[in-house]
């Protein structure tokens, strides 16, 4: 071959890989959250509330498919008592919650309680149990009367099909009071909104396929394509706008309802005076710029309106990693501050002092987890899910020091069910402690050192711990534990 036929062949070779580099690009940005205009003509809504009443809160959920309707489009989801944005179960410490599950699905469905702090056993917070299509399963999760104020969700957590169940639309929120008594009075008659991230992907863009079992035959159901891009919502509407004054303080609970989304969090113009995570008030408030938000975790912040004029609420672009997914920046919503001005409030400096620094306490025992991918399974410790074995067994009252490593080159997030956990090294520097987490991020290759207080009576039972990246919980990142007296 002459040298300009050499040369033309490997300009070609150069313009092909150029062209499919910038395919990538484009791939990845799809697979995020899609940008809608930016435009925002309606107010935000609250999500609308169940109370307890006497100490019990009484509701039935029925999960059926259904139709939503977004900007003017039809999505097919999977809803709650036929709503994308179901209602938000407002729990007093010492109530019990008694839940009636019914499925009205074509698959096997179930309920978790995410971050509580309630029982794993019987028929309270035990995943274990299952719905099978047309069955309904009766719920009774006594919360404990010392259980921490926060910001809580349920969602299925059925083996194998969580990821498609949650991303179809089937979560919803769970508020245990008791903000109030932690800020000083005045905070009480601020505005507070609740703000559920979704995210969906419209009807011609989800997979059918067969599943089949020995009782119900075939059946074809839905699955989302990972590939296809997704349409963030908050309370499920596209960019709403929220009105304040500027000075005004309100007060903001953000929850990741989604299956696999990351959110990095930023507001124009503005710091976000962050009180809590994860249902935990933090021991000091903390000032940032930006949040990142891993599947399943919850953050509450305080806002304060600096000036007049438009500012969005945003989840700023952002990659998981090399072997991960990249998503977009996305508006979520607007913040529209005006009319006359208010004196501002002084921003607390501290919320929580009832929190213990685990780090003073002595630890019974150690344990290592390592978090390892292949093509298409995801392990910990070499293993795939079983729920038929028992991966850790620890003794009531233990303080165990629990090493999770990230061997792959995409983040993991580790969560547990039944307990908090305090996150107090990452990658050998120390964290200072200011509250706990039942989501952790793991970034890629990362080693992180967590304490792990098994002390509380109602934790006894069977649960587990998992990626809460719902894909990889689903093909075998998820281990049993049992807690025994
Ligand atoms: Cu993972």
């Amino acid at each position: 071959m002459n040298i300009s036929t050499a040369s033309f062949k490997h300009q070609l070779k150069l313009d092909i890989m150029k062209t499919i580099a910038a395919l990538i690009v484009y791939l990845a940005i799809l697979s995020g959250c899609k940008q809608k205009n930016e435009t925002s003509t309606e107010p935000l809504k609250n999500p609308e509330k169940a109370f307890s009443k006497n100490g019990l809160l009484e509701i039935t959920l029925e999960a059926k498919e259904g139709n939503i309707q977004l900007a003017g489009k039809s999505y097919t989801a999977w809803l709650y008592n036929g709503s994308y944005m179901p209602p938000l179960l407002h729990l007093i410490p010492g109530d019990t919650l008694r839940l009636h599950l019914a499925n009205g699905l074509n698959m096997q469905t179930n309920l978790h309680y995410h971050g509580m702090n309630v029982s794993p056993a019987g028929n309270s917070d035990n995943i274990f149990r299952i719905a099978n299509p047309g069955d309904t399963l009766l719920y009774e999760v006594i919360v404990p009367k010392n259980h921490d104020a926060g910001t809580f969700w349920y969602h299925p957590h059925t083996c194998g099909n969580s990821e498609q169940q949650v991303s179809l639309g089937l979560s919803g929120g769970i508020l245990v009071e008791g903000l109030f008594a932690k800020l000083p009075p005045v905070f009480k008659q601020q505005k507070d909104y609740i703000m559920l991230l979704k995210d969906i992907q419209s009807t011609e863009d989800l997979k059918k396929v067969f599943l089949c079992s020995a009782e119900k035959g075939v059946k074809e159901v839905y699955k989302f394509d990972s590939e296809k891009p997704r349409q963030c919502t908050v309370n499920g509407q596209i960019n709403p706008f929220i009105s304040i004054q500027p000075g005004e303080t309100q007060i903001w609970r953000i929850f990741n309802v989604g299956a696999n989304i990351y959110y990095n969090i930023h507001l124009d113009g503005h710091q976000l005076y962050q009180i809590g995570e994860d249902g935990v008030y933090y021991k000091q408030v903390k000032a940032r710029d930006s949040i990142l938000m891993p599947p399943g975790s919850r953050i509450e912040l305080l806002v304060q309106a600096k000036k007049t004029g438009e500012f969005k609420l945003k989840t700023l672009a952002m990659s998981t990693g090399s072997d991960g997914d990249s998503y977009p920046e996305v508006i979520l919503a607007t913040m529209i501050c005006k009319g006359s001005s208010i004196d501002p409030l002084p921003i607390p400096l501290k919320v929580n002092d009832q929190l213990i620094d685990y780090r003073t306490k002595t630890i019974t025992g150690k344990r290592t987890f390592r978090f390892t991918e292949g093509p298409g399974v995801f392990y910990i410790n070499n293993r795939l899910f079983n729920r038929d074995s028992i991966d850790t067994r620890v003794k009531l009252g233990s303080i165990e020091e629990w090493t999770i490593i990230n061997a792959s080159d995409e983040m993991h997030c580790f969560h547990i069910h039944q307990i908090n956990m305090q996150v107090v090294e990452i990658n050998g520097k120390q964290i200072e402690f200011n509250g706990y987490n039942d989501v952790v991020n793991m970034p890629p290759k990362s080693i992180i050192k967590l304490i792990m207080p098994f002390t509380e009576e109602y934790m006894v039972g069977k649960f587990v711990y998992h990626c809460h990246i719902l894909s990889h919980e689903d093909k075998g990142m998820m281990q049993v534990i049992e807690v025994v007296k």
